[in-house]
Protein backbone atom coordinates (compact mmCIF):
# COMPACT_ATOMS: atom_id res chain seq x y z
CA UNK A 1 0.00 0.00 0.00
CA UNK A 2 1.87 3.10 -1.04
CA UNK A 3 2.17 5.78 1.76
CA UNK A 4 -0.24 9.07 0.95
CA UNK A 5 0.05 12.40 2.20
CA UNK A 6 -1.24 11.06 5.24
CA UNK A 7 2.21 10.37 6.44
CA UNK A 8 3.04 13.66 7.05
CA UNK A 9 1.20 13.52 10.45
CA UNK A 10 3.96 11.14 11.56
CA UNK A 11 6.41 13.37 10.74
CA UNK A 12 8.18 15.33 13.12
CA UNK A 13 6.55 17.61 15.96
CA UNK A 14 4.21 20.10 13.58
CA UNK A 15 3.19 16.75 11.11
CA UNK A 16 -0.23 16.25 13.06
CA UNK A 17 -1.04 19.74 12.71
CA UNK A 18 -0.09 20.26 9.18
CA UNK A 19 -1.48 17.36 7.58
CA UNK A 20 -5.05 18.62 7.30
CA UNK A 21 -3.31 22.15 5.62
CA UNK A 22 -1.09 20.78 3.51
CA UNK A 23 -3.71 18.34 1.98
CA UNK A 24 -5.41 21.56 1.38
CA UNK A 25 -2.80 22.66 -0.56
CA UNK A 26 -2.63 19.21 -2.49
CA UNK A 27 -6.33 19.96 -3.46
CA UNK A 28 -5.52 23.48 -4.57
CA UNK A 29 -3.04 22.00 -6.51
CA UNK A 30 -5.15 19.25 -8.07
CA UNK A 31 -7.50 22.17 -9.37
CA UNK A 32 -5.03 24.59 -10.72
CA UNK A 33 -3.62 21.73 -12.39
CA UNK A 34 -7.17 20.92 -14.27
CA UNK A 35 -7.66 24.69 -14.78
CA UNK A 36 -4.08 24.77 -16.37
CA UNK A 37 -4.59 21.57 -18.59
CA UNK A 38 -7.73 23.11 -19.79
CA UNK A 39 -7.03 26.68 -19.98
CA UNK A 40 -6.53 27.73 -23.70
CA UNK A 41 -9.81 26.00 -24.20
CA UNK A 42 -11.37 28.55 -22.30
CA UNK A 43 -9.52 32.05 -23.35
CA UNK A 44 -7.53 31.87 -19.98
CA UNK A 45 -4.53 32.48 -21.16
CA UNK A 46 -2.68 36.01 -21.38
CA UNK A 47 -2.74 38.99 -19.18
CA UNK A 48 -5.67 39.64 -16.70
CA UNK A 49 -5.30 43.34 -17.66
CA UNK A 50 -4.57 44.03 -14.13
CA UNK A 51 -1.06 44.66 -12.30
CA UNK A 52 0.05 43.05 -8.71
CA UNK A 53 1.21 44.79 -5.97
CA UNK A 54 4.38 44.45 -8.01
CA UNK A 55 3.57 45.94 -10.68
CA UNK A 56 3.70 42.79 -12.62
CA UNK A 57 1.01 42.04 -15.75
CA UNK A 58 -1.26 39.84 -14.01
CA UNK A 59 -1.70 36.46 -15.70
CA UNK A 60 -5.85 35.21 -16.02
CA UNK A 61 -4.67 32.27 -14.53
CA UNK A 62 -2.61 33.54 -11.56
CA UNK A 63 -5.93 35.79 -10.28
CA UNK A 64 -7.46 32.39 -10.82
CA UNK A 65 -4.86 30.48 -8.82
CA UNK A 66 -5.09 32.82 -6.52
CA UNK A 67 -9.40 32.10 -5.93
CA UNK A 68 -8.58 28.66 -6.16
CA UNK A 69 -5.60 28.60 -2.84
CA UNK A 70 -7.43 31.40 -1.23
CA UNK A 71 -10.80 28.83 -0.97
CA UNK A 72 -9.14 25.63 -0.42
CA UNK A 73 -7.23 27.31 2.87
CA UNK A 74 -10.30 28.42 4.30
CA UNK A 75 -11.72 25.21 3.68
CA UNK A 76 -9.37 23.65 5.82
CA UNK A 77 -10.32 25.62 8.85
CA UNK A 78 -7.30 25.94 10.29
CA UNK A 79 -5.85 29.33 8.56
CA UNK A 80 -6.62 32.64 9.89
CA UNK A 81 -5.13 34.78 7.49
CA UNK A 82 -3.19 34.12 3.64
CA UNK A 83 -0.45 36.21 2.59
CA UNK A 84 -0.27 36.23 -1.36
CA UNK A 85 1.90 37.60 -4.02
CA UNK A 86 -1.34 38.28 -5.75
CA UNK A 87 -2.62 40.63 -3.00
CA UNK A 88 -1.31 43.96 -1.58
CA UNK A 89 -2.33 43.07 1.90
CA UNK A 90 -3.40 40.45 4.29
CA UNK A 91 -6.46 38.22 3.40
CA UNK A 92 -8.48 37.12 6.61
CA UNK A 93 -10.49 34.65 6.33
CA UNK A 94 -13.23 36.25 8.52
CA UNK A 95 -14.91 32.49 9.94
CA UNK A 96 -11.70 31.75 10.91
CA UNK A 97 -9.46 34.33 12.32
CA UNK A 98 -9.32 32.45 15.58
CA UNK A 99 -7.39 29.69 14.07
CA UNK A 100 -3.77 29.60 14.41
CA UNK A 101 -1.44 29.47 11.68
CA UNK A 102 -1.35 31.94 8.28
CA UNK A 103 -0.32 30.37 4.71
CA UNK A 104 2.13 33.09 2.49
CA UNK A 105 1.96 32.20 -0.91
CA UNK A 106 3.17 32.32 -4.83
CA UNK A 107 -0.03 30.77 -6.05
CA UNK A 108 1.21 30.41 -9.81
CA UNK A 109 4.79 31.11 -9.95
CA UNK A 110 6.42 31.54 -13.60
CA UNK A 111 3.36 32.32 -15.06
CA UNK A 112 5.04 34.10 -17.83
CA UNK A 113 5.71 30.31 -18.78
CA UNK A 114 2.28 29.34 -19.35
CA UNK A 115 1.51 30.48 -22.80
CA UNK A 116 4.37 28.57 -24.28
CA UNK A 117 3.60 25.83 -21.90
CA UNK A 118 6.62 25.56 -19.76
CA UNK A 119 6.60 24.43 -16.23
CA UNK A 120 5.26 26.72 -13.39
CA UNK A 121 4.80 26.31 -9.96
CA UNK A 122 3.08 27.14 -6.20
CA UNK A 123 5.54 28.24 -3.41
CA UNK A 124 4.25 28.27 0.13
CA UNK A 125 5.01 28.57 4.02
CA UNK A 126 3.17 28.37 6.81
CA UNK A 127 3.56 30.28 10.24
CA UNK A 128 2.17 30.45 13.72
CA UNK A 129 0.60 33.63 14.97
CA UNK A 130 2.03 35.73 16.92
CA UNK A 131 -1.16 37.71 17.97
CA UNK A 132 -3.64 36.76 20.27
CA UNK A 133 -6.15 34.16 18.80
CA UNK A 134 -9.02 36.19 20.05
CA UNK A 135 -7.24 39.49 18.05
CA UNK A 136 -7.95 39.88 14.35
CA UNK A 137 -5.06 38.66 12.41
CA UNK A 138 -2.16 41.28 11.73
CA UNK A 139 0.49 41.53 8.70
CA UNK A 140 3.12 41.49 11.81
CA UNK A 141 1.69 37.85 11.89
CA UNK A 142 3.66 37.57 8.42
CA UNK A 143 7.02 39.04 9.00
CA UNK A 144 8.83 36.37 10.59
CA UNK A 145 12.38 34.66 9.75
CA UNK A 146 12.48 31.64 8.12
CA UNK A 147 13.83 29.88 11.09
CA UNK A 148 10.18 30.22 12.90
CA UNK A 149 8.68 28.50 9.97
CA UNK A 150 6.18 25.46 10.54
CA UNK A 151 6.04 24.17 7.06
CA UNK A 152 6.86 25.09 3.93
CA UNK A 153 6.92 23.66 0.15
CA UNK A 154 6.11 24.02 -3.58
CA UNK A 155 4.31 22.52 -6.01
CA UNK A 156 5.37 21.47 -9.75
CA UNK A 157 2.90 21.66 -12.63
CA UNK A 158 5.01 19.60 -14.81
CA UNK A 159 4.77 16.60 -16.42
CA UNK A 160 3.48 15.71 -13.29
CA UNK A 161 1.75 17.16 -10.82
CA UNK A 162 4.44 16.92 -7.71
CA UNK A 163 3.98 18.53 -3.97
CA UNK A 164 7.26 18.77 -2.34
CA UNK A 165 7.27 19.59 1.24
CA UNK A 166 8.80 19.79 4.88
CA UNK A 167 7.61 20.14 7.96
CA UNK A 168 10.55 20.09 9.68
CA UNK A 169 11.69 16.67 9.58
CA UNK A 170 13.21 16.14 6.35
CA UNK A 171 11.72 16.91 2.35
CA UNK A 172 9.45 14.33 1.14
CA UNK A 173 7.73 14.64 -2.28
CA UNK A 174 4.33 13.27 -3.18
CA UNK A 175 3.00 12.79 -7.02
CA UNK A 176 -0.27 13.22 -8.56
CA UNK A 177 -1.70 9.53 -9.05
CA UNK A 178 -4.28 9.66 -11.53
CA UNK A 179 -4.96 6.50 -11.44
CA UNK A 180 -6.42 6.79 -7.88
CA UNK A 181 -6.80 10.70 -8.03
CA UNK A 182 -4.72 10.91 -4.94
CA UNK A 183 -1.09 12.57 -3.83
CA UNK A 184 1.44 9.27 -3.69
CA UNK A 185 4.99 8.73 -1.62
CA UNK A 186 7.19 9.10 -4.50
CA UNK A 187 10.41 10.90 -3.34
CA UNK A 188 10.90 10.05 0.61
CA UNK A 189 13.65 11.93 2.08
CA UNK A 190 14.93 13.91 -0.23
CA UNK A 191 18.92 14.96 -0.33
CA UNK A 192 20.38 17.47 -1.81
CA UNK A 193 23.71 16.13 -4.39
CA UNK A 194 26.58 17.19 -2.93
CA UNK A 195 28.33 17.50 -6.38
CA UNK A 196 27.38 17.29 -9.42
CA UNK A 197 24.16 19.12 -10.70
CA UNK A 198 23.85 22.54 -12.57
CA UNK A 199 24.00 26.08 -11.77
CA UNK A 200 20.54 27.65 -12.86
CA UNK A 201 20.69 31.90 -13.65
CA UNK A 202 19.59 34.10 -15.74
CA UNK A 203 22.68 34.93 -17.35
CA UNK A 204 21.83 37.48 -19.48
CA UNK A 205 21.96 40.21 -16.37
CA UNK A 206 25.49 39.00 -15.69
CA UNK A 207 26.67 42.17 -16.57
CA UNK A 208 24.25 44.05 -14.68
CA UNK A 209 24.66 42.10 -11.32
CA UNK A 210 25.52 43.53 -7.93
CA UNK A 211 28.14 42.46 -5.33
CA UNK A 212 30.90 41.61 -7.88
CA UNK A 213 28.49 38.53 -8.79
CA UNK A 214 29.64 38.01 -12.61
CA UNK A 215 33.38 37.42 -11.57
CA UNK A 216 32.26 35.20 -8.64
CA UNK A 217 30.20 33.40 -11.21
CA UNK A 218 32.95 33.33 -13.66
CA UNK A 219 35.43 31.98 -10.40
CA UNK A 220 32.36 29.24 -9.54
CA UNK A 221 32.32 27.58 -13.13
CA UNK A 222 36.21 27.89 -13.26
CA UNK A 223 36.16 25.57 -10.19
CA UNK A 224 33.39 22.96 -10.38
CA UNK A 225 32.85 22.68 -14.13
CA UNK A 226 29.01 23.30 -13.80
CA UNK A 227 26.78 22.90 -16.73
CA UNK A 228 23.93 25.82 -17.06
CA UNK A 229 20.47 24.83 -16.85
CA UNK A 230 17.60 27.79 -16.63
CA UNK A 231 13.76 27.52 -16.98
CA UNK A 232 12.69 31.09 -15.58
CA UNK A 233 10.15 29.77 -12.97
CA UNK A 234 11.95 29.65 -9.77
CA UNK A 235 9.94 26.44 -8.98
CA UNK A 236 11.21 24.09 -11.71
CA UNK A 237 14.39 25.62 -11.64
CA UNK A 238 14.63 25.24 -7.42
CA UNK A 239 13.27 21.09 -7.88
CA UNK A 240 16.21 20.43 -10.56
CA UNK A 241 18.76 21.77 -7.96
CA UNK A 242 17.48 20.22 -5.78
CA UNK A 243 17.36 16.76 -7.52
CA UNK A 244 20.50 17.25 -9.24
CA UNK A 245 22.48 19.10 -7.20
CA UNK A 246 24.26 22.65 -8.45
CA UNK A 247 23.44 26.17 -7.53
CA UNK A 248 20.78 28.91 -8.60
CA UNK A 249 20.71 32.22 -7.96
CA UNK A 250 18.98 34.95 -8.28
CA UNK A 251 21.61 38.31 -7.48
CA UNK A 252 20.35 41.89 -7.08
CA UNK A 253 20.47 44.01 -10.38
CA UNK A 254 20.74 47.65 -11.56
CA UNK A 255 16.71 46.86 -12.40
CA UNK A 256 15.96 45.27 -9.11
CA UNK A 257 18.20 46.47 -6.52
CA UNK A 258 16.98 44.18 -3.66
CA UNK A 259 16.80 41.38 -5.99
CA UNK A 260 14.04 40.20 -7.35
CA UNK A 261 12.56 37.11 -5.52
CA UNK A 262 10.54 37.94 -2.76
CA UNK A 263 11.16 36.88 0.51
CA UNK A 264 7.84 35.57 2.52
CA UNK A 265 6.76 33.41 -0.15
CA UNK A 266 9.47 32.66 -1.99
CA UNK A 267 12.86 32.73 -0.77
CA UNK A 268 11.87 31.48 2.71
CA UNK A 269 10.02 29.02 1.91
CA UNK A 270 12.83 27.38 -0.83
CA UNK A 271 15.78 28.45 1.66
CA UNK A 272 13.44 26.26 4.19
CA UNK A 273 13.27 23.10 1.89
CA UNK A 274 16.99 23.78 0.49
CA UNK A 275 18.27 24.12 4.14
CA UNK A 276 15.80 20.59 5.39
CA UNK A 277 17.42 18.71 2.30
CA UNK A 278 21.22 18.82 3.71
CA UNK A 279 21.74 22.26 1.43
CA UNK A 280 22.25 25.73 2.16
CA UNK A 281 19.96 29.12 1.26
CA UNK A 282 21.84 32.43 1.28
CA UNK A 283 21.02 35.97 0.89
CA UNK A 284 23.80 38.71 0.51
CA UNK A 285 26.07 38.04 3.30
CA UNK A 286 23.35 36.38 5.49
CA UNK A 287 21.48 33.03 4.99
CA UNK A 288 17.66 33.60 3.96
CA UNK A 289 16.26 31.72 6.97
CA UNK A 290 18.21 34.59 9.51
CA UNK A 291 16.36 37.78 7.56
CA UNK A 292 14.51 39.70 9.58
CA UNK A 293 11.54 40.54 7.27
CA UNK A 294 10.04 44.08 7.51
CA UNK A 295 7.76 44.16 4.68
CA UNK A 296 5.10 41.13 2.92
CA UNK A 297 6.11 41.67 -0.29
CA UNK A 298 10.02 42.44 0.36
CA UNK A 299 12.53 41.42 -2.25
CA UNK A 300 16.11 39.68 -1.36
CA UNK A 301 18.99 38.49 -3.74
CA UNK A 302 19.08 34.29 -3.52
CA UNK A 303 21.16 31.32 -3.57
CA UNK A 304 19.69 27.96 -3.32
CA UNK A 305 21.88 24.66 -3.69
CA UNK A 306 24.55 22.41 -2.15
CA UNK A 307 26.98 23.27 0.11
CA UNK A 308 29.93 22.92 -1.73
CA UNK A 309 28.46 24.65 -4.86
CA UNK A 310 26.79 27.71 -2.98
CA UNK A 311 30.22 28.08 -1.23
CA UNK A 312 32.36 27.65 -4.24
CA UNK A 313 30.26 30.99 -5.68
CA UNK A 314 30.11 32.96 -2.82
CA UNK A 315 33.30 32.35 -1.14
P1 LIG B 1 13.57 36.33 -15.06
C1 LIG B 1 8.95 34.25 -12.28
O1 LIG B 1 8.48 35.49 -12.77
C2 LIG B 1 9.94 34.54 -11.17
O2 LIG B 1 9.32 35.25 -10.15
C3 LIG B 1 10.55 33.25 -10.66
O3 LIG B 1 9.68 32.18 -10.73
C4 LIG B 1 11.76 33.06 -11.56
O4 LIG B 1 12.82 32.40 -10.91
C5 LIG B 1 12.15 34.49 -11.93
O5 LIG B 1 11.00 35.32 -11.71
C6 LIG B 1 12.55 34.60 -13.39
O6 LIG B 1 12.95 35.94 -13.62
O7 LIG B 1 14.01 37.76 -14.85
O8 LIG B 1 14.74 35.39 -15.29
O9 LIG B 1 12.47 36.14 -16.05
Amino acid sequence: MPSTMNNIAKQGDHGAAMMPVIQGVGRAAIEIAAVLRGAVFRGALGGAGSENIQGEQQQMLDVLSDEIFLEEMRSTGFICAVGSEEQEELLVIEEYSHADYLVLVDPLDGSSNLDVDGPVGTIFSIVKRKTANSERPHVSDTLQSGREVIAAGYVLYGPSLMLVCSVGDGVHGYTFNPAVARFELSHPDMRIPETGGYYSVNESNKSDWADGMGDKLIAMKAETGLGMRYVGAMVADMHRTLLKGGVFLYPADSKNTTGKLRLLYEAIPMGFVMEQAGGKAMSSGIAILDIEPEALHQRVPVYLGSNTNVDALLG
